[in-house]
């Protein structure tokens, strides 16, 4: 009986061994339960890094596409820095040919006044003889011996080779009861240059510098006749010649000795 049981409880175990899953049985018998835990556990750490690796690429990008929005802010300021550079260039270019229109409208205004200004000096001085010459022309004048007339005045000629400086000729001419020769238009210095070419004439500025006076107190009125570049006061000129073959006037040095012609 329990030789029976026995081969019973055999049986049991075999049927037993024969009930359990084919599956089951496979596993245990291909894969051994550590590798499974291994291949699991390699699995959830290739899905991590591949997140990491997602996570990394988003950030990345992000970083790439702030960048990208911080270029094109950049790239806009440029552009309206760019802009408003142009804009100013053009308006100070139209600034400065505005300028230039008004300068060359300003010259010829200039050149016109100036071109006014001899006209209306000239004609005063004109006037100014006129009325010299009504004054005179009441007693018509009578020169003294040795003395040349025009316009009805009487002028003195210093002896020709004679030469003196400008107070030593002015002292002749008051001995003479004259005063050297005052020139107030371009028939009289055109008179007194026939004369001599070079001689003293009764101006100076030796009383305050660059300030004109005739012998008789009188100011320079208008610009004179003055040789281009003079009055130029080289070396402290004070007195006043007419030099050269243009009849015109210069500041020499009082000291030099020329002749000179009075008027009376
Ligand atoms: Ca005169
Ligand atoms: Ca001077
Ligand atoms: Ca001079």
């Amino acid at each position: 009986m329990s030789v029976a049981f026995n081969s019973k409880s055999e049986e049991g175990k075999r049927d037993s061994c024969t009930l359990m899953a084919p599956d089951d049985r496979s596993k245990s018998a291909w894969l051994p339960q550590s590798l499974v835990w291994w291949i699991g556990a390699a699995a959830v750490c290739l899905g991590f890094l591949l997140l990491l690796v997602i996570l990394g690429l988003v950030a990345q990008n992000g970083r790439a596409i702030s960048h990208w929005k911080k270029l094109q802010v950049g790239l806009m300021e440029c552009e309206n820095l760019v802009y408003n550079l142009t804009k100013d260039r053009d308006a100070l270019r139209d600034e400065r040919e505005q300028l230039k229109r008004n300068s060359s409208s300003l010259n010829k205004e200039l050149d016109v006044l100036q071109s006014q200004y001899k006209a209306v000096a000239a004609s005063r001085d004109k006037l100014q003889e006129d009325v010299r010459r009504l004054n005179h022309s009441k007693t018509e004048r009578n020169c003294h011996q040795g003395w040349i007339k025009f316009n009805n005045k009487c002028y003195y000629a210093s002896d020709k080779g004679a030469a003196k400086t400008w107070e030593e000729s002015r002292k002749d001419c008051l001995q003479r009861r004259a005063d050297l020769v005052i020139i107030t238009t371009k028939d009289e210095l055109d008179f007194v240059s026939k004369i001599y070419t070079r001689t003293w004439i009764g101006l100076s500025d030796m009383q305050q510098e660059n300030k004109w006076k005739w012998v008789d107190g009188s100011d320079l009125i208008g610009g004179g006749f003055w040789q281009s570049g003079e009055p130029n006061n080289s070396g402290d000129e004070d007195c006043v010649e007419i030099s050269r073959s243009n009849g015109e006037w210069n500041d020499a040095l009082c000291s030099i000795e020329i002749p000179w012609i009075c008027e009376d």
